[in-house]
């Protein structure tokens, strides 16, 4: 398949340039660091990996791109200075950019400002092509899924589809052979004392681009056969060591699977060495670190420079044994979402992060959104089908929006408030019941742990527009209609879909 029937297959809903922003497109983009690595594809047209890979974000580090629809022909400007048209840097882009031109005299003026060294092994093509779907998504008000986008910013890098989370972010290979199952997720894992500090021994451009480097380590080291079972086995622990928080895990196998993938290009022929003698001293000075127990492990990837892992802990050491070091802080501009932690009775005892509550399946406060309409005497219940990059549940069809108070906030109002961020739905609610259920969530190591308020609402009868990221289907189904659909497949519905509707069908037949 070629990249551009996929452009026109995500793009063939949003009636692509009927509109355009007059003011133009503008997004910011975290550059990103794998700490297991993507190296080798299947599909060198679309971009589509051997094998699934996890990055972090590098928080404020990364690239912000403005573009807008003008001129007799395109001008590129990065960081202040014009991009020369013949140079590969602009060449690359151009030909990104003919996969959204609306016409063929369409040109564009982008400036892109980065934060990150470019082509210093800093992924700056990962947070370049990520922020520019984000400001053509912006541009031409498509409003697509960032699932969606995801696989458009595939199309441009590879590495760019992990660019648009913040945090922890896992890319699924996927098997499809047009690549739509290929985009990445964010883990929503929050870790704020980690530290990632970029340790630049070269600033020289690379002598082979990673592009051509993973084809070749592919073609040619023996050892590339091993590859597939090393990522999947680096991406189990380096999962279970971000969910326990398990930073030690975490760092050595990221630095063990650099080293294999270094490892397997000192075998391709001719053999390809990305290191330099200061790289390898850097390394030294880690491990003799490392003997005197300060916790510092490194990753590499294709150059010369490292990024160290370590924890706010021990970063006045490292720096003091790293002066050069540019210190990143991850997690320092992501939003967490505290919510409220209660008792059997509902009471509340405290609170906590919104991953962790779900990792540790401590019992918290939630509600569940029932939008009814009557047609003709018949009632009709609005679900909803939860995006594909949801943290839980999804896929599944579930009643018409869910979520959780924040703490200070009325679940009621809370309730109001969510209705119209999912589903676009402003309207009065009331209160039908509450009940405690407890379930481990499929595919997930989380489990929810529940007091439910239950809610329901009559449909304003009034247009309303989802919110891609939240949701990827609606469906408006005839009650009795539903609960046989439900008998019929209940793996197809959220676990707590069943027991909230109940209390909706106990309210119907006492009216
Ligand atoms: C990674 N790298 O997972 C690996 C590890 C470099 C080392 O992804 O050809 O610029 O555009 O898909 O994304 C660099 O490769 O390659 C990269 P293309 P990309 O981050």
């Amino acid at each position: 398949m070629q990249k551009i029937a996929v452009v026109k297959k995500i793009l063939q809903k949003v009636n692509h340039g009927s509109f355009v922003n007059s003011s133009g497109g503008k997004a910011f983009a975290p550059s990103n660091v794998a700490l297991c690595k993507y190296w080798g594809k299947r599909d060198q047209e679309l971009n589509l990996p051997v094998t699934s890979s996890l990055s972090i974000s590098l928080g404020a580090k990364g690239a912000t791109t403005y573009i807008i629809e003008q001129g007799t022909h395109d001008i590129y400007v990065l960081n202040g200075k014009v991009i020369a048209t013949d140079s590969s840097f602009a060449m690359r882009l151009k030909g990104y950019l003919d996969l959204f031109r609306p016409t063929p005299v369409t040109n564009y003026i982008i400036e892109i400002s980065a934060t990150v060294p470019i082509a210093a092994g800093f992924a700056s093509s990962a947070c370049g092509f990520a922020a520019l779907i984000l400001a053509l998504d912006d541009l031409y008000a498509w409003k697509l899924s960032k699932q969606e986008l995801s696989i458009l910013a595939r199309l441009g890098s590879g590495s760019a589809c992990r660019s648009l989370w913040d945090g922890f972010v896992e890319w699924q290979c996927g098997v499809d052979a047009s690549g739509f199952d290929s985009y990445a997720k964010p883990l929503h894992y929050y870790w704020p004392d980690l530290r990632i500090g970029a340790l630049v021994v070269s600033n020289s451009a690379k002598k082979i681009s990673s592009r051509d480097a993973m084809q070749l380590t592919l073609a040619t080291a023996s050892s590339y056969a091993d590859w597939p079972k090393v990522v999947e086995n680096d991406l189990a622990q380096i999962k279970t060591a971000i969910y326990t928080q398990d930073f030690k895990l975490l760092a050595k196998t990221s630095e063990a699977n650099a080293q294999k993938m270094h490892e397997m290009m000192a075998q391709t022929n001719p053999p390809i060495n990305y290191s330099i003698p200061e790289t390898q001293k850097a390394k030294d000075k880690i491990f003799a670190l490392r003997k005197k127990d300060i916790s510092v492990y490194f990753t590499q990837d294709a150059g010369p420079n490292l990024q160290l892992l370590f924890l706010q802990q021990d970063q006045e050491k490292i720096i003091s044994a790293f002066p050069n070091l540019e210190l990143i802080e991850p997690f320092h501009i992501t939003k967490t979402e505290n919510l409220i932690l209660v008792d059997e009775h509902d009471t509340e005892i405290g609170i906590d992060e919104k991953m962790r509550t779900h990792f540790l399946a401590e019992l918290h406060r939630a509600f569940s959104i029932f939008i009814l309409r009557d047609r003709h005497g018949k009632i009709e219940v609005l679900l909803q089908k939860r995006a594909a990059g949801k943290y839980h549940s999804a896929n599944l069809w579930t009643n018409t929006c869910c979520g959780h108070p924040r703490p200070n906030e009325e679940v009621a109002i809370a309730a109001k408030r969510r209705l119209n961020e999912e589903m676009g739905i402003v309207c009065d609610l009331k209160e039908v019941g509450k009940f405690h259920y407890k379930a481990l969530l499929p595919e997930t190591n989380l489990t929810e742990n529940e007091i439910d308020h239950v809610f329901i609402g009559k449909f304003p009868e009034k247009e309303f527009s989802v919110n891609p990221d939240e949701v990827q289907d609606f469906a408006w189904v005839e009650i009795g209609e539903l609960v046989k659909n439900f008998q019929a497949a209940p793996s197809k519905y959220t676990v707590w879909f069943y027991p909230a509707l109940e209390f909706v069908l106990k309210q119907l037949e006492v009216n």
